[in-house]
């Protein structure tokens, strides 16, 4: 089981981790969305840390130009992504979002403040408590309901949002998980990696979510199903 540690008050920083494919549309809003006031006003300093996933529209670029720090990954994928990123966060908190607008960057400072106050290690967000109406499609919202069902009783997580990609979590907790999805199962193996393997302190917690910007680079069904087969296998093979 995973062990806690006390924070240090010396040096703290969060990082915010947005894995980015062809999101030059969005890129730049996102970056500046993020509120560093609040996050030093809680006495962080921030890491924007963008993953360039092979983009061929010059994200990585737009990001740099408002200050993110830029990794290129050109192996693409989203769990590819994620995994250079989380290799190259500083922060002793990590906090995730798209590139796409989706996923509301004005609430971190109060999900990280909750991570510290509550004591928990991992957070993970449910985007139907404020969903913007047309931000998801009806295919993605019935293959969230047989996704979220799987995670149950392969794994007895009850959630609302087995998809969500707003996590924040401890930095200490990732050496701890066995990460190996490259794809998109890569945003249930984090969760069930942090509940169901390692029994951590988590909550989840609702968030607003709103309507892309950019092209959708998800492929509905092929994903949904790639994502549930990789969900039964990992029960038995981890
Ligand atoms: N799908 C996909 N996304 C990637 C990849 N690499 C990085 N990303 C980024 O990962 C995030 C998630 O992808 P999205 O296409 O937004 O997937 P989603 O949020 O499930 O679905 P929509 O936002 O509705 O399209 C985005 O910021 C992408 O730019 C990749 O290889 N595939
Ligand atoms: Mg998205």
């Amino acid at each position: 089981m995973f062990q806690r540690t006390t924070e240090t008050k010396e040096s703290k920083t969060v990082s915010v981790i947005i894995p980015a494919l062809n999101e030059a549309e969005a890129i730049q809003d996102v970056i500046k969305s993020i509120p560093q006031s609040g996050l030093a006003a809680l006495g962080y300093q921030s890491q924007i840390l963008v993953v360039d996933n092979g983009s061929t529209d010059g994200t990585g670029e737009l990001a740099r130009q408002v200050g993110a720090e830029t990794v290129y990954e050109p192996r693409r994928g989203y769990g590819r992504a994620y995994k250079t990123g989380l290799a190259r966060a500083r922060g002793q908190i990590l906090v995730t979002c798209d590139a796409d607008l989706t996923y509301p960057t004005e609430m971190i400072p109060d999900l990280v403040r909750l991570l510290v106050e509550e004591d928990l290690d991992f957070i993970t967000t449910n985007r139907f408590h404020d969903m913007v109406p047309g931000a998801m499609s009806a295919r993605n919202r019935v293959g969230n309901a047989v996704l979220n069902l799987a995670l149950r009783l392969l794994y007895g997580i009850r959630i609302a949002d087995s998809q969500s990609g707003m996590w924040v979590l401890k930095k200490e907790l990732v050496s701890k998980l066995r990460l190996i999805s490259d794809q998109m199962p890569f945003s249930e193996e984090l969760k069930i990696e942090c509940i169901f393997y390692e029994r951590c302190r988590w909550r989840e917690v609702p968030i607003t979510y709103r309507e892309r910007v950019g092209p959708e680079k998800l492929h509905g069904w092929r994903d949904g199903f790639h994502n549930l087969i990789w969900m039964f296998r990992k029960r038995f093979v981890r």
